[in-house]
């Protein structure tokens, strides 16, 4: 049983002893000194580091772990990590994207942390850790998928830019809303140590919550730790303490001794690390996930140092509240890519060769994904309301209708050239009714109308032919979804020449009434 589990049997007041066993704090020795306890005359906990600012190891026993392919790909993630940064900045600036957040300055410890953790392993990021991303395996398509919301950004486009997640990767959407992933993390970490004492031979793993300093000002954060501590969970949270929360320096947040000493708060094993040093944040993550998974799990918590070098996102100007000097001191004298890459010139595994190939080719691969991912089109419209309940509600139909009018009254606002979104719509209602599109562009001259069946579903039969349209030209094409194992039928009905070519994927929104009206044009 954990030690830290109290007993019924401690809580009985011994005669004559030195501790009071209250049932509220146990092993407090009496004292008949009034004395109470100033923070400031306690000493900061020590940060702990291997390689100092100029890549020299500090720690004589200290030797790396792993091979130096493995420790180049380090320094490559966060290399791209920095570049994609820089490249997508001024993607934003350029309006391509909405949004975007950097992590320049924060590289060692998203990569760091991720390095040393096991794909079992179940993590929750803020929104500055596209480190862990990479290092997990997350591809150039798959960040520009979500940043640009086309229709294969798995989050359907409903998330703002860099608000990943990846089921395949082991990693929770990211939330917008500081805190809330805590505990969440600390239940998912219950639920392991639950299914762990179920299944003794199942593989042990952990969960990993990454937050910034200011997050540890939400209620979540405190909830999160202090249950976490309770219930004696397999969690390593981990904060990255990068000295503000937009614009709120840390003296504005708090007055004691950073996070760290609130983790002692809590009877949770701590470390303060120094999180510019990636070798010295992969000692502290392999050690406490060792330790999280003693005595059948507990807590730890890892506080990182570190300076965010840049603006809080693309909606800052961080030069309003802090000194342009103060940012280029950071950034000329200590970063986790400089200190690592010093580190590896001294032992021979880097040079400026390397540096611009590896630059080069990287670029390359973003801005090629990055064209490639604007031209996909979008998630379908209805995506916004998928996913929530299995079934529409009655609340979220009355939107979607609410949807369509908006749309069929703002036409020109909204880009319904993409079949997927007028299909879609049509298909919310369970009935089969007519859209009308209207013409974007010269190139899409003609407005038309469509009309999709799921031939396995009961289709009119016999099948409309031009005779029933009105005049108007019909187009048959049949194809079979070999996923859904269905047969589609597709019409399309033209008012003109000029068609908007239609795709198969396009069939997967249909109407999935059991009558279907001729169409009336
Ligand atoms: C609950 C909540 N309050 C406020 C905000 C606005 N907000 C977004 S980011 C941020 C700063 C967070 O700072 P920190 O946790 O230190 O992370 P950093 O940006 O420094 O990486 C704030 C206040 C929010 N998103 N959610
Ligand atoms: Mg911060």
């Amino acid at each position: 049983m954990s030690p830290s589990i109290r007993l019924a049997s401690n809580l009985s007041q011994r005669p004559d002893s030195d501790y009071v066993s209250f049932p509220g704090a146990l092993k407090s020795a009496f004292s008949n000194k009034l004395a109470f306890q100033h923070p400031q005359e306690w000493s900061a906990l020590p940060t702990y580091r291997v390689v100092d600012q100029h890549g020299a190891v500090v720690d004589p026993t200290w030797t790396p772990d792993i091979p130096e392919e493995k420790i180049v790909k380090l320094y490559t993630d966060m290399l791209y990590i920095s570049i994609l940064d820089i490249i997508m900045f001024d993607a934003q600036r350029q309006g391509r994207v909405s949004f975007y957040m950097v992590s320049a300055g924060e590289e060692a410890a998203s990569v760091g942390t991720s390095s040393v953790l096991e794909m079992e392993d179940t993590l929750f990021c803020q929104y500055r850790e596209q480190g862990v991303f990479r290092e997990r395996g997350f591809t150039t398509k798959q960040f520009m998928s979500q940043l640009f919301a086309n229709k294969n950004d798995p989050g359907k486009g409903r998330q703002m830019p860099v608000h990943y997640g990846s089921t395949e990767l082991n990693i929770h959407t990211i939330s917008s809303t500081l805190g809330t992933q805590l505990p969440h993390a600390a239940g998912n970490a219950y639920a392991q140590k639950i299914r762990k004492l179920q299944n003794p031979e199942s593989k042990s793993a952990v969960t990993a919550a990454f937050f910034g300093e200011g997050a540890a000002s939400t209620g979540d954060f405190h909830a999160a730790l202090n249950i976490a501590a309770t219930r004696s969970c397999p969690i390593i949270f981990i904060c990255r303490n990068n000295g503000f929360a937009i614009s709120t320096p840390t003296l504005d947040q708090y007055r004691g001794d950073g996070i760290a000493s609130r983790g002692m708060g809590y009877g949770i094993d701590t470390i303060r690390v120094d999180g510019n040093d990636i070798w010295a944040v992969r000692e502290a993550v392999k050690r406490a996930r060792e330790l999280a998974l003693e005595d059948d799990g507990k807590p730890v918590l890892i506080e990182a140092m570190t300076y965010r070098v840049s603006h809080h996102s693309t909606s800052d100007d961080s030069f309003a509240y802090r000194a342009r000097v103060e940012v280029e001191d950071w950034k000329r004298r200590d970063n986790p890519l400089t200190r690592l890459r010093k580190w590896m010139e001294a032992n021979g595994m880097w040079d400026d060769i390397k540096e611009k190939d590896a630059r080069d080719a990287m670029r390359k691969e973003i801005l090629k994904g990055i064209s490639e991912s604007e031209k996909e089109k979008k998630p379908p419209l209805k995506a916004m309301f998928d996913d929530t309940y299995e079934e529409l509600t009655p609340d979220l139909k009355d939107q979607m209708r609410k949807l369509r009018e908006i749309i069929e009254k703002y036409p020109d606002e909204y880009d319904v050239r993409a079949p997927e979104y007028l299909i879609d719509i049509i298909s919310c209602w369970g009935c089969v009714s007519f859209w009308k599109m209207r013409p974007q562009s010269q190139s899409h001259a003609a407005p038309y109308d469509v009309l999709f069946v799921d031939r396995s579903q009961n289709y009119p039969n016999p099948l409309p032919t031009p005779n029933d349209i009105d005049g108007s030209e019909v187009l048959l094409n049949q194809f079979t979804d070999s996923r859904l194992m269905r047969t589609w039928q597709r019409f399309v009905i033209k008012f003109g020449i000029h068609v908007h070519p239609l795709e198969a994927h396009d069939m997967l929104y249909v109407a999935k009434s059991t009558t279907v009206p001729i169409p009336k044009v």
